[in-house]
């Protein structure tokens, strides 16, 4: 029961040379193929990510296969977890176990920046900490540009906020740490999925690397969300030039403020003429981001 329609799909998962596409069918419900690339395409050596729309033919309903034949132009792709088509980051850290490391939490928060998408905060394991430290940590993040989202497991009036929210988003991703409650977060968004969860450990209250795939799900017609397996960034791979638009309080300044430093690509360090007021808390992580880029770019210079 071959069927030579061409349709429009997204790719929600992939495996070895495998990908699982989705399609709507006319209840606007989705429709799931197993696909292999056509071998006589060649997409000029680009790869097909999950969040990539695609076009399948040779659909057999039956057998649920079909092949990919071409590829969409994508809007982005984020390279840590390569994910494609990305409207919202959600940076997701857990207040306690394991311990909120504001260095990472920064980290995450400019490499989802340079994105050039939706960026947000969102707090899990609430329940953890007193009211006192949640305001406190609410207003710490304000002071750095994000109004967080802060969750709980047992409090689900938060969550049904949150839920309303992402339904209006097309393609939201959840990225953080191992073990502070992404997965959790999405089976509670989809009732019934049931993936994979696990404590974190006892001795380091460190995740244990529970998700190992990046995987899309359909949260409403219109809507997605993508669980990715958990991390620590390291190096932030994003060129200086850009580091001071990525920070809410320095581009505040020089958009809102319109102050004005010495020389137009000023990094605001100890530069001659620099203007910038630098009281302000994320200074510190700034300056460090700046002068480990720049060791990292003089080391690549030299190899
Ligand atoms: N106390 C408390 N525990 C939570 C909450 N949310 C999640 N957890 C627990 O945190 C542990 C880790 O959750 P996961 O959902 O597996 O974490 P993850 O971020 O998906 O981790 P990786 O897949 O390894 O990246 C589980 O034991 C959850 O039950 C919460 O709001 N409060
Ligand atoms: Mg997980
Ligand atoms: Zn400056």
């Amino acid at each position: 029961m071959k069927n030579n329609n061409k349709y429009l799909g997204l790719v929600t998962k992939k495996f070895n040379e495998f990908f699982l596409v989705d399609i709507k069918n006319q209840e606007n419900s989705n429709m799931r193929f197993l696909c292999k690339v056509r071998k006589s395409i060649n997409f000029k050596d680009q790869l097909i990510y999950v969040g990539d729309e695609v076009v399948i033919d040779n659909i057999d309903l039956k057998s649920k296969r079909a092949v990919i034949t071409s590829l969409k132009k994508r809007k982005n792709l984020l390279t840590r977890p390569s994910v494609a088509n990305i409207s919202d980051i959600y940076i997701t850290f857990s207040v306690e176990e394991p311990e909120l490391n504001f260095s990472q939490v920064n980290r995450f928060l400019i490499a989802a920046e340079s994105m050039g998408v939706e960026v947000s905060l969102v707090l899990t394991k609430c329940d953890l900490i007193s009211d006192k430290r949640r305001s406190f940590l609410i207003d710490k993040f304000g002071k750095w540009g994000y109004q967080v989202i802060t969750l709980n497991l047992q409090k689900s009036d938060y969550f049904k906020n949150f839920l309303a929210e992402l339904k209006q988003k097309e393609c939201s991703i959840f990225m953080g740490p191992s073990g502070v409650g992404k997965t959790t977060l999405l089976n509670m968004i989809i009732p019934g999925l049931q993936n994979s969860t696990a404590p974190v450990s006892n001795k380091i209250k460190r995740g244990k690397n529970t998700t190992r795939n990046v995987e899309l799900f359909s949260i409403s017609n219109q809507s997605y969300i993508v669980d990715t397996p958990g991390f620590n960034m390291q190096n932030l791979e994003v060129d200086i030039s850009l580091l001071p638009n990525l920070y809410s309080e320095i581009y505040k300044q020089v958009i809102n403020e319109g102050i004005k430093c010495k020389y137009r690509n000023c990094l605001h360090l100890n530069d001659e003429g620099c203007n910038l007021n630098k009281s302000f808390e994320r200074y510190s992580f700034y300056k460090e981001m700046i002068e480990s880029s720049k060791s990292h770019y003089y080391q690549n210079q030299e190899d």
